[in-house]
């Protein structure tokens, strides 16, 4: 029995689900669009030195270059070759990243797209961004190779090629997705160069991979790639060790294609959380955060064992993919600092921050026409992540994961990692607060009243840094400074007006 536990837990650590982060360090962030210069260099200067565990990297290899809309964030998800060549880099650049980041203990996950190629209506020619060349119309792509043969044409049954409903699976595995060449990936010859192509990546160092557009593609078929896959590279990771999966699939209810068919392949994007946060936290719906008593699989989320969670992502936060208008973004700053810190202080789920940039939105009946806008360029060449002296960024980049509230619950998270949801308080309205066994305490006032409460936080006593006000630095705080009582309790006082209505303590920030 005992040696069967060792070995449950063994597989679990070395297997699919595990995000192969350092000791210690248990969130991820998406630095959507950086170069990987930026991020080799943020990986030492930043990453490392705040417990952050990994980072998830847009998608590396050759796609389509797009000028009508100029340069569009998502070209990148239109392939074109399996050359590591875009505007993030080339390989060379791929290379010196995985490995700095690697050295400093920070991990590298790619957002592979194995669904599709380019879109059906991109011509023939060669731009793509190593001026390889394609022709869309008789799907060819010489690079990789692939011709008319690997793709799914013949397959799929919907009049216009397309996917038309989203209640019928085999136009949804089968057809194209808006107009995306769809992949044959029944077909050994394209999971070996799909395979091939990630095991390029693990052998460079990469933990593992976001797999784009699941829901797109056969279980089963998903697998048969993933069992072609090497262990990741011993010289980072322990021998056995299996690449870190996570599936996007968007499943919000009511469709036929659901995220626990799935769960045999790997984790799964759990589009719920951030939908339902954002509801909860904007107060739409008669919701209130006292109801998070029970938040994670109470709210009908997959297992947490499962589960990859978000705020937003980086399409939900421009009105692409699903969740709609409560979404909570950057563009939101206070609502969205206590959703992430909610978020980070909350057992459920390996949690993903994410990383922006700004772009000019442009409003027409509720939809932003400037959804496309690719990342700070100058002629589309990606400009580089400048650090000002408040260590904020630069050329329009917003780095949420500098942002102290979100840095500071990122390190919260890694203090806390293991202990239990305890010590749960709420008025029966907006103001809520739990703990994390006997190493970190948080509470939230998202009424339109002040919050002056005694709470049992399960700390031991002493004086501790408020993380969200300020920071612990030395023996002293700059921000607001919680005394906690040999027996636990502790007085909170947070006015409906603070900038941040949050407060949060751990035994990491103790004076
Ligand atoms: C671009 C152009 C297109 C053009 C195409 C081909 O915009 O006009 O036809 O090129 O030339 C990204 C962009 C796309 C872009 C594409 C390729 O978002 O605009 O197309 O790159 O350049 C579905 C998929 C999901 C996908 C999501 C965007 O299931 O996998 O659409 N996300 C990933 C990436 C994303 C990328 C791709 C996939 C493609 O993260 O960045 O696209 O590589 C329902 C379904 C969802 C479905 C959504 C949206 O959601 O359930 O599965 O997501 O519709 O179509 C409620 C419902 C919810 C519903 C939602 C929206 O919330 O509860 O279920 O409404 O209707």
């Amino acid at each position: 029995m005992k040696i069967f536990l060792l070995l449950f837990a063994l597989g679990f650590c070395w297997a699919q689900y595990s995000p192969h982060t350092q000791q210690g360090r248990t969130s991820i962030v998406h630095l959507f669009e950086w170069r990987w210069v930026d991020i080799a260099k943020e990986c030492e200067r930043y990453l490392a030195p705040n417990g952050y565990g990994g980072v998830q990297v847009s998608p590396p290899n050759e796609n389509v270059v797009v000028t009508n809309p100029f340069r569009p964030w998502w070209e990148r998800y239109q392939p074109i070759s399996y050359k590591i060549c875009t505007r993030s880099g080339n390989e060379d650049e791929f290379r010196d990243m995985v490995t700095r980041c690697n050295n400093v203990g920070v991990r590298i996950y790619v957002d592979a797209v194995m669904n599709h190629m380019c879109g059906d209506g991109q011509g023939a020619g060669t731009h793509s961004t190593c001026g390889s060349y394609f022709n869309a119309q008789t799907r060819d792509f010489p690079a990789v190779p692939y011709s008319g043969w690997d793709f799914n044409d013949g397959k799929c049954k919907s009049g216009s090629g397309g996917i038309e409903s989203y209640q019928d699976i085999y136009q949804v595995r089968d057809c194209r997705l808006t107009g995306l060449l769809d992949l044959a990936l029944e077909k050994d010859y394209v999971r070996s160069t799909l395979a091939a192509y990630l095991n390029r990546l693990i052998d460079i160092g990469v933990a593992g991979f976001r797999l784009d557009a699941c829901k797109h593609m056969w279980p089963g078929d998903i697998k048969a790639v993933l069992d072609k896959l090497n262990n990741l590279n011993t010289k980072w990771f322990p021998s056995g060790s299996k690449p870190f999966i996570y599936q996007e699939v968007i499943d919000l209810g009511g469709e036929p294609i659901t995220s626990s068919q799935y769960f045999g392949n790997g984790r799964v994007t759990e589009f719920k959380y951030g939908a339902k946060l954002g509801t909860v936290i904007r107060r739409w719906n008669g919701e209130k955060m006292s109801y998070l008593k029970n938040w994670g699989e109470g709210w009908g989320f997959m297992p947490s064992d499962r589960a990859l969670v978000f705020v937003d992502n980086h399409d939900n936060q421009r009105g692409h993919g699903a969740g709609g208008a409560s979404i909570l973004t950057f563009w939101d700053a206070r609502l969205y600092k206590m959703a992430v810190g909610f978020m980070l202080a909350h057992p459920y789920g390996v949690t993903r921050v994410m990383s922006s940039y700004r772009w000019s939105r442009n409003f027409v009946n509720g939809k932003d026409t400037n959804d496309w806008i690719g990342p700070p360029n100058n002629n589309g060449v990606t400009k580089e992540v400048t650090i000002n002296a408040d260590t904020t960024c630069g050329n329009d980049w917003v780095c949420e994961h500098r942002w102290r509230q979100i840095r500071n619950m990122v390190i919260f998270r890694n203090v806390v990692d293991g202990q239990p949801f305890s010590n749960w308080w709420d008025n029966g309205s907006n103001q809520v607060a739990f703990g994390r066994g006997n190493k970190g305490f948080i509470v939230f006032n998202n009424d339109d009243w002040s919050l002056s409460s005694t709470l049992q936080t399960g700390l031991p006593g002493g004086t501790y840094c408020d993380v969200i006000s300020g920071d612990k630095s030395g023996n002293s705080c700059t921000g607001i400074k919680v005394s906690v009582s040999s027996d636990g309790k502790a007085y909170f006082s947070i006015s409906n007006s603070a900038e941040d209505p949050f407060i949060a303590i751990h035994v990491g920030a103790k004076l």
